[in-house]
């Protein structure tokens, strides 16, 4: 295809940008999601009150809207609300975090967690309704390639983090290492590599959180004008 050089002329097939956001209300738009997002946390502590299936479908169809290497999509958001399945998970997890805890940690290590107070139980993966593992994706599932797969991955699951706060449900981003043992329990294939796991569901009725600060906007970022 050769690029337009005509400013008014589209590659046949394109559509015009349906741009949700008309100019004009963006600042207040940018600012009443800032005070929405950060209000997002990480819990640790969930309810085992149900979740209809259908919002965690909506939260999911907002994950995979990100953008991803040439639109390759190269992701699987596996969601897991079988008790077993669930509890077959918690028991491999903890024994893989009693290895890391007792072993392979380093002190440093140990210490920078101290204040979040994590540990090998895992007992949340039986309590919360939802599991949801996200899978990244070596190939397309007709065997194409995928390009920049970590960072489409990333994007998609923080897309999927934010999309379950707006619904009002809290999540846990957890990585136990090595993950392989995922696509064992689900029966999934070699294509699929375990990226991360996200309990999802309700904060429970007395959840307590870290009391974090983010680091200002001045340490954050850096104008160029
Ligand atoms: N995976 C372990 C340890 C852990 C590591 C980091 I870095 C955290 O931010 C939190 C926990 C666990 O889940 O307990």
């Amino acid at each position: 295809m050769t690029p337009a050089t005509n400013p008014n002329s589209h590659p046949e097939g394109w559509i015009p940008l349906d741009a949700h956001c008309p100019q004009g209300t963006t600042l207040l738009a940018a600012t009443d999601f800032y005070n929405t997002i950060k209000k997002r946390r990480t819990v640790r502590s969930f309810s085992d009150k149900p979740i209809p299936k259908e919002i965690i479908e909506q939260v999911l169809l907002a994950a995979g809207t990100a953008p991803s290497g040439a639109h390759k999509q190269p992701w699987r958001f596996i969601a897991i609300s079988n008790p077993q399945t669930k509890h077959e998970i918690r028991i491999a997890v903890e024994k893989i975090e009693r290895e890391f805890y007792e072993d392979k940690a380093s002190n440093r290590w140990l210490d920078d967690l101290e204040p979040f107070e994590t540990n090998p139980d895992k007992s949340y993966i039986d309590t919360v309704p939802w599991l949801i593992v996200v899978m990244a994706l070596r190939n397309t599932d007709d065997g194409g390639q995928v390009y920049y797969l970590n960072e489409s991955v990333g994007i998609a699951t923080g897309m999927l983090l934010t999309a379950a706060h707006e619904a009002g449900l809290a999540t846990l981003t957890h990585t136990p290492s090595p993950m392989k043992f995922l696509r064992d329990i689900l029966g999934r294939s070699e294509n699929e590599r375990p990226y991360m796991m996200i309990p999802l569901g309700y904060p429970s009725d007395d959840c307590h959180v870290p009391d974090l600060s983010r680091k200002p906007l001045d340490e954050i970022c850096v104008f160029v004008e």
